[in-house]
């Protein structure tokens, strides 16, 4: 059994294996492949541990020995949710040995976001954090979390591996799980997995930022995955002394892909785990650990680059930042070299596939100016018009791409897929670009309906219909508002009367299981929302509005006398 998902044509399939993108090798092989004195390098620093490549090999091997003696087998799905923490890789391994489907959910996601995605794959097991809110026990330990229960109720969930937060290390790091009815963790020291691995097929599934209401998935192959992973550490040119501080969500497809861990690991260097992605933390790290590389959003670059010039820590080791996953003003662009004494590379990609890097080598102008160019001479990227139509040089359009790692289809899907792909198996982003001459992108803004919260991305119409659900709200029209730190905020217009209290607004959807990054910034209530010449409600005029706004706030303070 194998879990289903939209191939590429056949031939296009054949073209990327003689081409040698495709290898037929599984994702784990960027562990496996450390034999020898290699394995006895570090892979993962996590707080006061070290895991060699030999104890991630090893300690996943078991896991995944303790997942089959509970029945899971390939083509069974799996439910994670797990902190930036050495275990959240060793689980993601397990899961891949048994051939089991993946969905590694953020760790800020909530009990809403949980659910959708158990709706969708119907997992055979959860791997969750027991401290984890959605999780912990009521104090009398009488009870499970709701979470539990929900998923039991919703899809007969039975089988949940619970991660305590004790530092093990790894000798002692399995003692760490214990499945959540009790049954023994049948994790023997030096059992082997029995092969289950398809490498032809589907690895694990990826999250969409969603623009439709429903939280879409991404499923990605052992085949597209891999050659992402690879193509991105040879464009960044990783090698075995890189030192990598992942501070954004592990699961989030820039920690993990570009090049990300995977790639840190396929190039035996080591990814040093950070519980947040703040400068107190992560300064602390890149001194004690000699951190070379860094990938960061827009946001947090901002709150380090601020730090750099009061810390006493020893920042330079650090060789490049990597920013990406929301538009970095060139005006931040440009500090980071003078500040973090280290270089920049943009990176805008997607967790659908398409990935563009600035080259390490690039000039300063297109380092600071463009969100880079693909990594692949097979990435196919069209810049077109509403119409269909290739925009003239130079000019915005909307982003199309195909190409040997970016997917055919989200996952049970199949009326959104046919309005986000063309004949030609083309995916539209929902991102406006522009190509300079030289073949750069520069991001000018976005046709789907996200607001993205400084590389959150948050989808307009979920929240909406959340919100519809509230006694007083007749209609919700969520968007973006600009933000000097977060690039964009989100706002939620409504017509709901004006003593409704924005505090029971945002306890409502926190009821509901909303992450809390979803819910609204700012409220205001209207009597009426514009129209289009069509009769939608006009979010262009409400845009426009709060950037009027804010222009007016800025306005104001500048006239300010110091
Ligand atoms: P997701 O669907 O969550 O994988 O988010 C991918 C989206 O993030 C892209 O389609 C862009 O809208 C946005 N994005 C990622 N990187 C960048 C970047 N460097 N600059 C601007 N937008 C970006
Ligand atoms: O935002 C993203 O999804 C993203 C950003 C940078 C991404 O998926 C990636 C690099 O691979």
């Amino acid at each position: 059994m194998s879990v289903p998902y939209t191939p590429w044509p056949q031939e296009t399939a054949a073209l990327y294996r003689a081409k040698g993108y495709w290898r037929d090798e599984p994702l784990t092989s960027v562990i496996s492949r450390h034999t020898g004195k290699a394995a006895l390098a570090p892979a993962i620093l996590c707080g006061e541990r070290r895991f060699r490549y030999a104890d991630v090999e090893r300690l996943s091997d078991r896991l995944a020995c303790a997942f089959q003696a509970r029945g899971l087998r390939p083509g069974d799905t799996a439910l994670v949710q797990l902190p930036n923490r050495a275990e959240f890789h060793l689980v993601f391994f397990a899961l891949l040995k048994c051939g089991a489907v993946p969905v590694n959910a953020l760790n800020n996601h909530g009990a809403f976001e949980l659910l959708a995605y158990a709706r969708q794959i119907e997992p055979r097991v959860a791997v969750l954090a027991r401290s984890h809110p959605l999780v912990a026990e009521d104090p009398a330990g009488e009870r499970p979390g709701s979470l539990l229960a929900a998923l039991g109720e919703s899809v007969g969930l039975e089988r949940v591996l619970l991660l305590d937060g004790a530092e093990r290390t790894p000798e002692e790091c399995l003692g760490g799980f214990a499945w959540a009815d009790d049954a023994p963790l049948a994790a023997t020291e030096g059992a082997t997995p029995d092969p289950a691995i398809d490498p032809t097929g589907l690895a694990f599934f990826q999250l969409s930022g969603g623009s439709t209401g429903t939280p879409k998935l991404i499923p990605r192959t052992h085949n597209d995955y891999l050659y992402s992973v690879r193509q991105s550490v040879e464009v960044c040119g990783l090698d075995s002394s890189c030192r990598f501080l992942c501070a954004l969500p592990a699961p989030h497809n820039f920690t993990l892909s570009s090049p990300g861990a995977l790639g840190v690991f396929l190039a035996g260097g080591a990814v040093v785990m950070a519980g947040d992605p703040g400068p107190a933390t992560c300064f602390a790290l890149i001194e004690a650990h000699r951190v070379t590389w860094a990938a960061l959003v827009p946001p947090v670059l901002s709150l380090w680059l601020e730090e750099a010039g009061r810390t006493d820590r020893d920042l330079s080791s650090l060789e490049i930042v990597q920013v990406g996953g929301a538009k970095l003003s060139a005006a931040v662009a440009e500090r980071v070299a003078e500040r973090l004494g280290c270089r920049l590379q943009q990176v805008f990609g997607m967790a659908e596939g398409l990935v563009n890097y600035t080259r390490l080598d690039d000039d300063d102008w297109t380092i600071v100016n463009t969100q880079g160019r693909p990594m692949s001479a097979d990435d196919e990227v069209r810049i077109l018009d509403p119409a269909g139509h290739p925009v003239a040089p130079g000019e915005a359009g909307e982003l199309w791409t195909r190409g040997p790692y970016t997917f055919r289809g989200y996952y049970k899907a199949d009326l959104h897929n046919a309005r986000v792909f063309d004949a030609d198996g083309f995916y539209c982003s929902g991102d406006l670009v522009s190509r300079t001459p030289d073949g750069n992108l520069i991001v000018c803004g976005r046709s789907k309906d996200q607001i993205n919260r400084g590389g959150e991305k948050i989808d307009a119409q979920e929240v909406e219909d959340v919100l519809a659900g509230h006694p007083a709200v007749r209609h919700a029209a969520v968007v973006a508002m600009p933000d000097p730190l977060m690039g964009e905020r989100s706002c939620a217009f409504l017509l709901a009367p004006s003593d409704t209290r924005p505090s029971e607004l945002r306890r409502f959807l926190r009821e509901r299981g909303l992450a809390d990054y979803k819910l609204p910034d700012r409220f205001v209530f209207v009597t009426e929302l514009p129209k289009t010449a069509v009769g939608k409600i006009d979010k262009q005029s409400l845009r426009d509005r709060l950037k009027r706004d804010a222009a007016q706030t800025i306005a104001e303070q500048t006239s300010v006398p110091a």
